[in-house]
């Protein structure tokens, strides 16, 4: 997937202010941001959403909710976050690499728009 945009961002060929990486996962500032912090944690590997992973995804799975805990500690809003997951384009889904949203720093609404 040499087109796809969070791809280029994992490999280091589109710029982006990265906050953590490791084997698995990035994560990396989101460019139109929706509260103070927003960071996306997306798999290294292509995965285009929740509708593609597959049983052998769990550990990657679990590494973005870990890495979305240490980030949200780090960014200084481990008091309150949102993490969100769209799936399809009427879900909002805009970028077809599975990405978690982890939002902070201003209250949130329920139900979500
Ligand atoms: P979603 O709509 O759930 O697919 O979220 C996609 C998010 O990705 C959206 O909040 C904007 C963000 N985004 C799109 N292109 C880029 C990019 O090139 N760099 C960064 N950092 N974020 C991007």
């Amino acid at each position: 997937m040499n087109e796809c945009i969070f791809c280029r961002i994992v490999r280091g060929e589109a710029p982006a202010r990265i906050v953590y990486q490791d084997e698995a996962v990035t994560a990396f500032h989101d460019l139109n941001p929706q509260a103070p912090v927003h960071v996306l944690i997306v798999p290294n590997r292509h995965i285009s959403g929740v509708a593609q992973v597959e049983p052998e995804d769990e550990p990657m799975l679990g590494r973005l909710f870990t890495v979305a805990r240490r980030v949200a500690e780090e960014m200084g809003v481990d008091r309150g976050y949102r993490l969100v997951v769209n799936n399809g384009r009427p879900a909002g889904q805009s970028v077809f690499h599975l990405h978690l949203h982890l939002l902070g720093g201003r209250p949130f609404q329920w139900p979500p728009g």
